[in-house]
């Protein structure tokens, strides 16, 4: 009986946390094509959920091109920021650390205004699907985090003391 309780508990914690820790997902960015020139980024992002925690991979053959972070002018106009900002591994990992609206082009010659290769994205808030409807999206992201937190702890909390 102790052990069948033991295991309530366990799985209530790792129920309760697991969600908001291990949903993190991994977008190669243009997937087989990876980041390169002629390829229509706006419609692989499109119906594509973004969440805070997850990862871009820009993968491209090293010096042919490099991932800059822009804003919104920058991606309409293709203004490159300073070259020494530039990711060029080769395959760049950027973790999508805040929601909202994220814009990435290429730096090389003329790839984003010719060849269009430029990547807009709008990150969502972490949890996925929020009980109830976000206003302030950020904080509401912390606060369900801790929620879901304090929700187990009380959860095994409860089940110990009927427990013993
Ligand atoms: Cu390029």
């Amino acid at each position: 009986m102790a052990l069948h309780r033991s295991i309530f508990i366990i799985f209530a914690l790792i129920s309760t946390i697991v969600p908001a820790t291990t949903l993190a997902k991994e977008f190669i960015v243009g997937d087989e094509k990876g980041w390169t020139i002629n390829f229509n980024y706006q419609a692989w992002a499109e119906g594509k959920d973004f969440r805070v925690g997850d990862k871009l991979v820009f993968k491209y053959p090293v010096q042919a091109h490099t991932v800059l972070k822009v804003n919104g002018t920058g991606f309409q106009d293709c203004i490159k920021p300073p070259a020494n900002e530039a990711l060029t591994s080769g395959s760049d990992e950027i973790v999508l650390a805040t929601p909202g609206r994220k814009w990435y082009i290429c730096g090389v010659g003329k790839h984003c205004e010719s060849a269009g290769q430029k990547l807009f994205i709008t990150v969502q808030p972490q949890s996925p699907a929020p009980a109830i409807a976000p206003s302030p999206m950020q904080a509401m992201a912390v606060k369900n985090t801790v929620y879901q937190l304090f929700f187990g702890i009380l959860v095994a909390a409860v089940t110990l003391a009927l427990a013993f």
